[in-house]
C-alpha cells in the first residue's frame, strides 16, 4: 500500500485528503486540493463548537477511566485520539439525520446533546441502551460488531422510499441521511458487505463512515486489509474518501460533501477516516502487550486537539480566554457526571432485567427467569 508521511509522522495512503499541519498551519495533502476551498472556508464558529466537542468529551472520557477503575463502571470505551474524526463527521449532519453508533462515538453523542450520565449508565450496565433513540435521532452504542450498519442500510432504504418523487429543493430542506459508524477490525465482518451492496441497489442515502484507527483490540490494520478501506467503494458502485481524520477541517468538509451527496439522492458514500486510538481498546486491555512506546509517541505528535487548537490560535486568533473557558467548562461536567455517577442506587436490579429484555413474555427468558429465583433460594438458605 503506497502511504504519504503526513507532517505529523502519520502514516496515510497516497490518496488521503489532509489540510492541516501537526501544528495548525494550512499544509494540504496533494490529494486535499479539490476540498482546500471548502476545508479552509468553515467558519471560526464550527471549528470552535468542534473543538468544544471534543475537548469536554477527552475530559469525560479521562473520568470514564477513572471511575471504571474506582469500579463504579463495568468498562469504559476511550476515544482518546479519535475526537475530530467523530467531531467532523457529527457537525456534517443536520438534527434530523441519523446515527448508528459503535461503542466509542462519545463526540457524537456529546454532539447530539445527550447526556454524559445517560452514556455512563450503559457503561455501569444500568440500563439496556443510555438513551431513547428518538429523542436524539442516535441509536444505542452497538458491541456487537458491525451490526449497526445493516440497520443504517435498512433504515436509509426507508428513507429512500419516503422520498421517492421529492424535488431536489425538497431532499436539499428535508431529506435525511443515515450514517453508519464502524473500525477497521468491524469492516471486515459480513453485514458490512451485505450492507454496500443493498445501499447501493437502492441508492440508499448512507454514509458508511469508518474510523481507522489502525488497530482492532491487538489486530494491526496491516493485518485487516490489503487496501485502504475506502478503496471498497469503487467494488460497490459508490465513491469512496480516504481523509485525514486527526485533522477536523479536512474531515468536516469531505463528510459535508459525502452527507450533501446522499441527502440528493445520489447513494451512499464511503469515507475512511484515518485516525489513531491513542488509549487502550477499553478498559480491560492492556497495550503494551501488543505495540511499542514508541508508535505511540509517534502518533501523539499527530494529537487533533493540538492541532485544533493551534488552528483556531493562528487562523482565528482565538486567545487563552477560549480555551480556558472551555476546560473550566470540562471540569464542571466531570464534576457534576461524579456526582451523579459514584454510588448511584438507581441500577435495575438482576430481578427486573429479566422483565425488560422482551415486550411480551418469552419461554426462554421465563426459563432463566425461573433458574435465577430458584439460585437466589438456595443462596439465602445457605
Ligand atoms: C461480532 C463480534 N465479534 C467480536 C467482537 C469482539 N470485539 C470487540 S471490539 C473488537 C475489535 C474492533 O475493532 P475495530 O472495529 O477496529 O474498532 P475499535 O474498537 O478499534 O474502535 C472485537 C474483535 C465483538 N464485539 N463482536
Amino acid at each position: 500500500m503506497s502511504t504519504i508521511s503526513s507532517p505529523t509522522g502519520h502514516q496515510l495512503p497516497e490518496e488521503a485528503i489532509g489540510v492541516l499541519s501537526a501544528d495548525g498551519y494550512i499544509d494540504p495533502t496533494d490529494s486535499a486540493k479539490d476540498f482546500l476551498d471548502d476545508a479552509t472556508a468553515i467558519d471560526h464558529e464550527r471549528v470552535a463548537e468542534m473543538y468544544r466537542l471534543m475537548a469536554n468529551t477527552r475530559r469525560i472520557d479521562q473520568e470514564g477511566v477513572h471511575l471504571q477503575r474506582q469500579g463504579q463502571l463495568v468498562l469504559w470505551t476511550p476515544s482518546l485520539g479519535q475526537e475530530a474524526a467523530q467531531a467532523g463527521a457529527v457537525t456534517a449532519l443536520e438534527d434530523r439525520d441519523w446515527i448508528f453508533p459503535t461503542y466509542r462515538e462519545h463526540v457524537m453523542a456529546r454532539g447530539r446533546g445527550i447526556p454524559d450520565k445517560n452514556v455512563f449508565d450503559f457503561f455501569r450496565g444500568a440500563v439496556h441502551a443510555g438513551w431513547n433513540p428518538n429523542d436524539y435521532n442516535m441509536q444505542p452504542y452497538t458491541v456487537v460488531l458491525a451490526a449497526q450498519v445493516p440497520h443504517a442500510a435498512g433504515f436509509g432504504w426507508g428513507i429512500a422510499q419516503q422520498q421517492r418523487g421529492w424535488t431536489d429543493a425538497r431532499r436539499a430542506a428535508e431529506g435525511r441521511v443515515a450514517i453508519a459508524c464502524f473500525g477497521d477490525g468491524a469492516s471486515t465482518q459480513g453485514g458490512i458487505h451485505e450492507a454496500m451492496v443493498f445501499a447501493a441497489s437502492f441508492d440508499a442515502p448512507v454514509v458508511f463512515f469508518v474510523q481507522n484507527n489502525y488497530w482492532a483490540i491487538s489486530t494491526p490494520f496491516e493485518v485487516q486489509s490489503k487496501v485502504p478501506l475506502f478503496k471498497r467503494a469503487e467494488g460497490y458502485g459508490f465513491d469512496g474518501f480516504a481523509v485525514d481524520g486527526n485533522d477536523p477541517i479536512a474531515t468536516a468538509a469531505v463528510m459535508d460533501r459525502a452527507v450533501d451527496h446522499a441527502r440528493r439522492g445520489g447513494g451512499p458514500v464511503l469515507v475512511e477516516a484515518h485516525t489513531y486510538r491513542m488509549g487502550a481498546h477499553t478498559t480491560a486491555d492492556d497495550p503494551t502487550k501488543y505495540r511499542t512506546s514508541e508508535e505511540e509517541k509517534q502518533y501523539a505528535q499527530a494529537d487533533p486537539m493540538v492541532r485544533t487548537e493551534q488552528y483556531l490560535r493562528r487562523r482565528f486568533d482565538y486567545t487563552d480566554a477560549f480555551f480556558d473557558e472551555v476546560e473550566a467548562q470540562g471540569e464542571q461536567l466531570a464534576a457534576s457526571l461524579r456526582e451523579n455517577i459514584v454510588d448511584a442506587d438507581d441500577t435495575v436490579s438482576l430481578r427486573e432485567k429479566f422483565d425488560l429484555v422482551y415486550a411480551e413474555e418469552h419461554s426462554l427468558v421465563a426459563t432463566q427467569s425461573a433458574a435465577y429465583d430458584r439460585w437466589m433460594e438456595d443462596e439465602q438458605a445457605s
